[in-house]
């Protein structure tokens, strides 16, 4: 069913406490976790409880929570003291999505105005 844990996502069993994360944030919806590979000095992860493969299915299927990943991730940043951030949205696999669970990632404490990748 939508919205459902899938059992072999990652995502879903950082949701469920099966795999460990150093979560920052939580909320009923979503959950604000440390990238385990980070890309900046702050790299964090905003997904939701529930599956979904990328933003845009979570969007049409749930667009409260996706509006609460932005709220969130504004929240984080602020949370780790960033005047400054990028968050990102990879989705499909040739945008560089890994894990086919919706997250945004919120990356900074580092100047990012070199480009977009
Ligand atoms: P993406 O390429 O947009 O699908 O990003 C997926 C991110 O998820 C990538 O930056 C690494 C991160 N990641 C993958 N597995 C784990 C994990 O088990 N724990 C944590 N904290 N992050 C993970």
């Amino acid at each position: 069913m939508v919205g459902e844990p899938q059992a072999d996502c990652v995502f879903c069993k950082i949701v469920s406490g099966d795999i460990p994360a150093t979560v920052v944030r939580e909320t009923e919806r979503t959950l604000t976790f440390r990238d385990i590979s980070p890309q900046a000095p702050t790299h964090l992860l905003v997904v939701p409880r529930t599956h979904h493969a990328d933003a845009a299915e979570l969007a049409a299927a749930e667009p409260g929570t996706a509006a609460e990943l932005l709220t969130e991730a504004g929240a984080a940043a602020a949370g780790e003291g960033l005047a400054a951030y990028r968050l990102i949205f990879n989705t499909g696999a040739e945008a560089g999505q890994t894990v086919f669970h919706a997250h945004v990632h919120v990356l900074g404490g580092k100047p990012l105005t070199e480009g977009l990748v």
